[in-house]
């Protein structure tokens, strides 16, 4: 066998452009002119000046009445010529040999960790007994990482960069625990694992080992932000890391496979959401080691001019690294750093230098390196590196097989350990010197422990937003909208600390937090039409229609240690449920590692819920993300159901306060009936689930608990009590209103659980107990199924009816109205039915009469729509 002698690619290394003009392509350069209609151009706010003259030149700037179009890189993109014809190498024969033998030690430690569990340093030939006896690990796409982190370190030193590494392809996890032990970040951060022989063979051991660290870039590693376990997050979150880092690179590495995913392929355009005066940069690396586990991966086989296009279509301009032979990658690879890496200095400094800052092209690189590479090349008669069989361990016998373990000894010998590591196993100082200063190390950026940088957030006061409720019930305001101008006020106070941003899939305004326009835009640096608004190239509102980008971004600027608030249809989140998992993981994960400071909240807004979604119809009535949130670690999760304004503000406030959450607000936008006054407010949101006196009659023993969670149950359970007060006086009611929904488990299974005492007192251990609830109803039931009067709970939600109706329809439909839930009492209160007998009729032929009314008229009975709470007030 033979290492990286040969492969089904050629062996030379190439740097091109993929400029179309490029002699080696036969393509005619395409008309870059942008494509806008003709419309008269101003200017969307004042903090968004075009340049009149940039140094890319003025062409973007349309004659008046003419389209804008905010594209200023006409000029060809700069070419570099194919290898052969590079006059002077970036690398002398010195900073290659440190550059390859660096990148050596990173292999070795790779292989020594997915494989060896002793005899790191090789110091006595190896037997079966120095190996792990379950191999976890891929080895795959490590090579390209470690190549890349090495390059990345010359660049960091060469520039003073603070840089942070994300991998898409998280799966190489033993490139960054290798690359983090020789610069020493790993050791600083876990001191057990020192930079010597004992430490190493520490490294190798707990690789995917019972007790030692996973197979993955996970929260454990230090300078990770990203875990790269599912695939398709990478460059959300760079671009959202960079997003207020003005000093800050991510060089993203995306891999092939990586790069079919959706989310992926939607987050190409995050670059028309940057501010080059005031955010960082991006600087992608697809990674085209051509296969994913089985298959070869599409952006290796459509050709260099196809992906071109593709990449350019997207809005970069693609530098291709490709070989196979190492000096002469590496020396392409030097150069091609060194330009992208200067684009973007330039792109900085000019968009710096100006007023303005129209769209630029940003570079990035492809690199074309096999998978696998300098493993074996052929195992038991097959091709391996360069082919998709080396995604994983490419050895899988070698405690059994005397071939295998003869060529996994030849493989880590041909790194020439003895050259990288002294007798004490210490990395020698050839590599030592190639390390960046302390807080440059990737493996040490404050950046990837972003509460280490985390400033809390300038909260308004409260008191002004509240809405005044003089009677419960007897007004109403629209909720998000009172929301919108506290989350103004929020970002307007923290302005000057650029630390707060608000994510939406197109829909800020439609979920009513419009006023934050009044102190910001929408983040577009792309065309600007004048009938469009609020659009800015420094907005500080991101929207996309792409829920996984929104989603990704805001996790990036979490983890980086900022503070955001993701606004989203209800029924939608559910496209992100999966990346909620994973930050939910990581979430999980950090809480038991000291070193990681706590990270502001993941805070979710779901509005336009399934209650108000009568126009939008089935398709947008869902209200099962509550249901995915909560099978996640309780530590983690919180989920609210403000049923009005003021505890929707008082939500939000403790919200943005948190660290370490994943918090689910779920409110309406519509104008719902304001029941609690401030202070009321403040202290049921404290409470998290209370008795509501104003609405209850039971004098300590009631005859039912009417309990509700969710604006829309709420006002039913409140209706229904209102009308059982009236026709059945001597029913002694209590209603109970959750607005935290933990609270319902015991508290030995959530932080915030109620203890059996409380949980009894509030909703007795005998009477029934009619349950509205927001969302599916069987969550109910598994939240309280320990509790002593479960047996007496009768839960009503949403049941899967739905369609475009009336509002009131919907609660019908899926029997949670207030007629329903009278009956239900009626029914559950021993020896009722038959006393009530005419009220049961009654409420019987409202519902019919209701069903009689909407198809005659197309609207809600008056009697429904015109409903206010009118019993007593205290
Ligand atoms: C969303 C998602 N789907 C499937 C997988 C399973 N998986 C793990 S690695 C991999 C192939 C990845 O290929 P690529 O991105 O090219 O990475 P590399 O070749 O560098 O290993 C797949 C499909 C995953 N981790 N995430
Ligand atoms: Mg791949």
């Amino acid at each position: 066998m033979a290492f990286s002698a040969g492969s089904s690619l050629s062996r030379t290394g190439r740097i091109r452009t993929t400029d179309p003009s490029d002699a080696s392509t036969s393509q005619p350069e395409p008309d870059r002119t942008p494509v806008c209609p003709t419309a008269v151009i101003t200017s969307p706010s004042d903090t968004y000046k075009p340049i009149a003259d940039g140094p890319t030149g003025p062409e973007s700037l349309g004659p008046a009445g003419q389209a804008l179009c905010l594209w200023t890189d006409r000029r060809p993109a700069a070419k570099l010529k194919a290898m052969d014809e590079l006059t002077g190498k970036p690398l002398s024969a010195g900073e290659l040999s440190d550059l390859d033998a660096y990148w050596r030690a990173a292999n070795y430690l790779s292989v020594g960790q997915i494989y060896l569990l002793t005899n790191p340093l090789l110091q006595e030939p190896l037997r079966p007994e120095h190996v792990k006896p379950r191999l976890l690990g891929h080895w795959g796409t490590t090579p390209g990482l470690n190549l890349l982190y090495v390059h990345l370190n010359r660049a960091i030193r060469r520039r003073d960069l603070t840089m942070v590494y994300v991998i898409g392809p998280g799966h190489g996890g033993p490139a960054i625990a290798a690359n983090t032990w020789l610069e020493g970040s790993y050791s600083e951060t876990y001191p057990d694992v020192s930079r010597d022989a004992s430490g190493m063979e520490r490294l190798f051991r707990q690789f995917s080992f019972p007790g030692g660290i996973p197979s993955h870039v996970a929260p454990e590693l230090p300078g990770s932000i990203h875990e790269g376990g599912e695939l398709g997050y990478s460059l959300s979150h760079a671009y959202g890391a960079v997003l207020d880092n003005p000093e800050l690179v991510v060089a993203c590495v995306i891999g092939d496979g990586e790069a079919e995913t959706g989310p992926l392929a939607t987050s190409w355009h995050s670059n028309k959401f940057l501010d080059p005066r005031t955010d960082g940069a991006v600087l992608p690396i697809l990674h085209l080691n051509g296969y994913k586990i089985a298959n070869p991966a599409v952006l290796a086989r459509i050709g260099d001019d196809e992906l071109t296009r593709l990449l350019e279509g997207y809005g970069y301009t693609p530098y291709l690294v490709e070989g196979d032979e190492p000096e002469h990658v590496h020396q392409a690879l030097a150069l091609t750093l060194d330009r992208a890496l200067d684009e973007i200095a330039s792109i900085q400094a000019e968009a710096r230098a100006q007023t303005g800052t129209p769209r630029r092209r940003w570079p990035m690189i492809v690199l074309r390196t096999p998978k696998g590479w300098t493993g074996p090349r052929e195992v038991d008669g097959v091709p391996v590196e360069g082919t998709w069989r080396s995604h994983q361990v490419p050895l899988a016998g070698v405690r059994t097989s005397p071939e295998h373990l003869r060529l996994l000894e030849d493989w880590l010998q041909s790194y020439r350990p003895d050259e990288l590591f002294d007798a004490e196993g210490r990395p020698v100082d050839q590599l030592l010197a190639q390390v960046p200063s302390r807080d440059r190390r990737m493996g040490s950026s404050p950046h990837s422990n972003g509460g280490l940088l985390s400033q809390d957030l300038e909260l308004p006061e409260l008191g002004e937003y509240f809405v005044p409720v003089p009677a419960p019930g007897r007004s109403d305001h629209e909720p998000t909208r009172i929301l919108g101008d506290y989350l103004r006020d929020v970002m307007r106070n923290n302005l000057a600390h650029r630390n707060f941003r608000v994510f939406g899939p197109d829909e800020t305004a439609s979920n009513r937090l419009d006023a934050l326009y009044d102190v910001t835009g929408k983040a577009w640096n792309a065309d600007v039409l004048p009938t469009d608004e609020h659009l800015a190239v420094d907005g500080r509102v991101m929207e996309i229609l792409s829920e996984h980008t929104c989603q990704g971004w805001l996790e990036g600027y979490l983890l980086t240690g900022r503070h955001g608030w993701f606004s989203c249809y209800e029924a939608f989140v559910h496209i992100v449920d999966s990346m909620v998992n994973q930050h939910a993981k990581w979430l999980k994960v950090t809480r038991t590692l000291p070193w990681r400071r706590p990270i502001p909240s993941l805070n979710y807004l779901l509005t336009s819920h399934v209650w108000r979604q009568d126009h939008n119809g089935f398709s947008h009535q869902d209200p099962g993300f509550i249901d995915h949130v909560v099978n996640k670690k309780a530590e983690v999760i919180r989920v609210y159901l403000p049923p009005d304004t003021n505890t929707l503000l008082s939500t939000a406030e403790h919200c943005l306060r948190s660290r370490d959450y994943i918090n689910v607000i779920v409110a309406g936008k519509q104008p719902q009936a304001d029941w609690l006054d401030a202070e009321a407010a403040a202290l049921h949101c404290a409470r998290g689930v209370g008795i509501w006196d104003f609405a209850s009659n039971d004098d300590g023993t009631p005859d039912v608990v009417m309990a509700c969670a969710g604006d829309v149950p709420t006002l039913e359970t409140l209706a229904a009590a209102s009308l059982l007060r009236e026709h059945l006086p001597s029913v002694k009611i209590r209603v109970v209103n959750v607005v935290d929904l933990m609270r319902l488990q015991p508290s030995s299974e959530h932080p915030h659980g109620l203890s059996d005492a409380d949980f009894d007192a509030l909703f007795t251990t005998d009477k029934p107990i009619i349950f509205a609830y927001h969302g599916y109803p069987w969550l109910i039931h598994r939240l309280t199924y320990r509790r002593t009067n479960h047996h007496n709970l009768h839960v009503r939600g949403y049941k899967e009816e739905g369609t475009t109706t009336t509002p009131f329809d919907m609660v019908v439909r899926n029997d949670l109205d207030r007629y329903h839930l009278a009956l239900d009492a009626i029914d559950r209160i021993p020896g009722l039915g038959q006393r009530a007998a005419d009220v049961r009729q009654w409420l019987t032929d409202q519902r019919a009469r209701h069903h009689a009314y909407i198809l005659a008229h197309g609207e809600d009975l008056p009697e429904v729509r015109d409903w206010r709470w009118n019993g007593p007030t205290s």
